[in-house]
């Protein structure tokens, strides 16, 4: 399958298309990538946002897709309220993919990511022009308009956002306080999926994630097991993390399945 990530540049990796296209191809499929904007950071903190034109990204796109089959495509960081109508144009265009945006609005550290005018525009350019939407606890807080901080508050912002947007959401409840679970609401009713909290606090997560379940998608399975496959492969990469240093820890996919074993020395 060939599967697009649109999204930003983190240089170390540790999130956007780089990450994305590590867990397609982790999962079996080829990536590819169509750049929003570039981020300057250190582990833990973002020092600086640059957002590439609209222009620029419908470019890529179109020079990317042309004679290229598409499978699936997922977006990520925007950078800009263009970029975000540049990109609801782009899914419009791809009924019938599976399509997976993650509302990226700001980093833990709160850097702005995607610049705060388009934030109440969001929901009304992606209407109706994806399969899942994936906010974290603060996004789905921006995005519903009201706190969320438990289950039953989480239970209702995602039906806000399905009503608001005509998508299936899945509010991620990584940063709970009790135990994690996670709630899609797939405008008919709830899923919850539980599991174990762990206590490190890892860069991308919600990038892996996303990306986990487009591949899911991708292959054709239906939302509630793409989502529960994604929920289940994030929580593995997550064990496998390794520490910065400084507190945050990161995927590191070089890590077990998929190494092929080298010849031994002199065997040629
Ligand atoms: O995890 C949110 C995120 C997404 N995309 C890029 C990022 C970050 C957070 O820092 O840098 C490029």
């Amino acid at each position: 399958m060939n599967l697009i990530s649109i999204a930003g540049w983190d240089p170390s990796g540790g999130a956007g298309v780089l990450l994305d296209l590590r867990v397609f191809e982790r999962l079996g499929h080829r990536g590819f990538g169509v750049l929003t904007a570039v981020t300057a950071q250190d582990p833990g903190r973002v020092a600086g946002v640059f957002p590439v034109t609209a222009r620029a990204v419908s470019a890529q796109f179109v020079r990317l897709t042309e004679g290229r089959e598409i499978d699936g495509l997922k977006v990520g960081m925007l950078g800009t309220a263009a970029n975000l109508r540049a990109v609801a144009r782009i899914l419009e265009r791809h009924p019938g993919r599976p399509r997976v945006v993650d509302p990226v609005l700001r980093s833990s550290s709160g850097a702005v990511l995607l610049e705060k005018k388009a934030w109440p525009l969001f929901l009304e350019a992606f209407e109706g022009r994806a399969d899942l939407l994936t906010p974290n606890l603060d996004e789905a807080a921006v995005l519903s308009g009201r706190p969320v901080r438990n289950v039953a508050e989480m239970k209702r912002a995602a039906e806000k956002i399905h009503l608001r947007s005509g998508l299936p959401c899945l509010v991620k409840g990584g940063h709970l306080e009790a135990q994690a679970v996670d709630i899609l609401f797939d405008g008919r009713e709830f899923t919850a999926f539980a599991h174990p909290r762990v206590a490190r606090n890892v860069h991308g997560t919600g990038c892996f994630l996303a990306s986990a379940i487009l591949c899911y998608l991708a292959e054709g399975r239906p939302l509630k097991e793409a989502c529960g496959l994604g929920i289940f492969r994030t929580g593995q990469a997550i064990r496998a993390a390794g520490p910065t240093g400084s507190g945050v820890w990161v995927f590191d996919l070089s890590r077990g399945r998929g190494r092929a074993p080298l010849p031994p020395r002199g065997s040629d």
